[in-house]
């Protein structure tokens, strides 16, 4: 429709309510030949609440395949669990490695 002479087009359109969903990153464990594979599946049950099983087949994977993901975080608490799992293996004088990507 035309606008009057007196009217533009600068209303505001109604807001529409549209939830945005944080950026969510991936954290991965990266395997290596000295960190004990008990350790590894200690780390991910009490970092990432894994069960005993699912920590296990992570753990496996990573040591098989180089790589797996222990979970799917927003970007402050990925790098919060990285920077957690990464101190308590340099305390254990483990070389862990621990790294998240974007998912
Ligand atoms: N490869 C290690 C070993 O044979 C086990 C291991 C698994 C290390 C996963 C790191 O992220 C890792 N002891």
């Amino acid at each position: 429709m035309a606008n009057k002479p007196h009217e533009s087009n600068t209303a505001l359109k109604p807001e529409v309510a549209k939830p945005k969903l944080p950026p969510m990153f991936k954290v991965l464990l990266l395997n290596d030949d000295y960190t004990p594979m008990e350790f590894v599946v200690e780390v991910i049950e009490h970092f990432f609440n894994k069960s005993r099983e699912q920590a296990t087949q992570i753990m496996l994977k990573v040591h098989t395949e180089g790589a797996g993901v222990c979970g799917v975080y927003p970007q402050d608490i990925a790098e919060t669990k990285m920077n957690q799992v990464v101190s308590h293996a340099r305390t254990s004088q483990h070389p862990l490695q621990c790294i998240i990507e974007m998912a």
